[in-house]
């Protein structure tokens, strides 16, 4: 198949599981364009493979260059060009309405072709919901030739937040195994925890839903009852305040923030305890990877996080806000070199459960299956 690939191209969790996405479908075969106003971060070289930069050109009238119109216009562009099948559009803001838009264009021109929608987390449970942009929102998933949501908590906040009349399937994020696994890294240990020291570690953008806050609070409290070292990872609004909090607190020798990297995979490889306190999270899919190398986690119990953080297997899940509970439960994991073990065992065994090569394959049946459809439906109007 010829597959475009609209998405976020920054560190953020949807455009990097769109990437992931894409990259795997390449590796069986199907040509994927990926049209994003940057290359996204984690893209990779390969044959089947092509990218599409959204320009968009500024002009001085425009207070607010108009993004979604160069972005449909790609859609346009790449579609001819290259005989795409089908567009499959992750975060549905703006994605899904210049989708619409696109393929409203592209009929008038006698090339019809459907466009799926991913939704992802805050474009339903934040962003989405704001009267700004509910109903184009709205109206674009209904729009869509089908509709995924990445947990079964989001398809249901979804159909409570918004008038949605059709199907909403669920396919969960999925982990690369081969690119996150535990190794060796025992040398960057010691650099970095010379008295072998626990290692805890938070990843994310570090927006305001993150509750980043709360991540040094309840290492603060940790901290107190065990010799540890926090990693914070990625970068974001409130990096600064966060920075700041650590100095007033007095625990700022002991957290490192690393910023944005790619290779997280060697950073998860000598963490023992992944923090994620989201005010709301759709999936985690940060979490999903720590997990895979073998870390278990402390998180809210929000959003789909209970789908993913098992509750006294793979971590413990706390309500929000409670940095002090969640402080008892990773004080529980980390004392016990026995019992840090058990749940870093069960970690690894239950992000298997979300390996990309079960998950790929839904992705592909869906496509098919709305290629049908469509197909079936064109010919019946002829
Ligand atoms: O919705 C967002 O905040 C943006 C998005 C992103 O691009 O980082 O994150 C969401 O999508 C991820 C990938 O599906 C999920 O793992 C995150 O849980 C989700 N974020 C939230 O729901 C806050």
């Amino acid at each position: 198949m010829k597959i475009g690939i609209v998405c976020y191209p920054t560190f953020g969790g949807s455009g990097v599981l769109a990437t992931e996405l894409g990259m795997a479908l390449s590796a069986k075969g199907h040509e994927i364009h990926f049209i994003a106003y940057q290359q996204p971060v984690r893209l990779n070289f390969h044959p089947n493979i092509y990218y599409h930069e959204v320009a968009v050109p500024t002009y001085p009238l425009f207070e607010y260059p108009p993004y979604e119109t160069a972005l449909a216009s790609t859609m346009v562009n790449v579609i001819l060009n290259n005989q795409l099948d089908l567009l499959h559009v992750h975060y549905a803001i703006p994605h899904a309405s210049a989708a619409y838009f696109a393929r409203q264009i592209l009929k008038k021109q006698g090339k019809d072709i459907p466009f799926i929608t991913t939704l992802h987390g805050t474009d339903i449970t934040l962003v989405g919901k704001d009267q700004t942009y509910a109903p184009v929102v709205t109206f674009s998933i209904n729009e869509s030739d089908a509709i995924t949501a990445v947990s079964n908590n989001l398809r249901e906040e979804t159909y409570r937040s918004f008038p949605i009349e059709k199907d909403i399937h669920v396919i969960p994020n999925f982990v690369d195994i081969q690119r996150f696994h535990q190794t060796d890294k025992e040398h960057f240990k010691k650099m970095l925890a010379p008295g072998d020291e626990r290692i805890l570690v938070h990843v994310s953008n570090f927006r305001k839903v993150k509750r980043v806050d709360d991540v040094i609070r309840i290492f603060e409290l940790v901290h107190g009852r065990i010799p540890s070292k926090l990693l914070m990872i990625g970068d974001g609004p409130e990096r600064q305040h966060a920075e700041e909090l650590c100095r007033t607190l007095h625990i700022g020798s002991d957290i490192r923030f690393l910023g944005k990297q790619e290779h997280i995979s060697e950073i998860f490889s000598i963490s023992d305890l992944f923090l994620l306190p989201s005010q709301t999270e759709s999936f985690g899919l940060s979490a999903l990877e720590a997990m895979a190398c073998g870390v278990p986690v402390i998180s809210t119990n929000t959003g789909g996080l209970p789908e993913i953080n098992v509750q006294g297997k793979t971590g413990f899940l706390a309500e929000v806000g409670d940095v002090h509970d969640m402080a008892e439960k990773a004080v529980y994991i980390l004392e016990s070199e026995e019992r840090l073990e058990q749940f870093k065992e069960a970690s690894l065994q239950h992000a298997q459960g979300f390996e990309k090569q079960r998950i790929i394959p839904l992705y592909e049946q869906l496509y098919s299956q709305v290629l049908q459809e469509y197909n079936a439906k064109k010919a019946a109007l002829i």
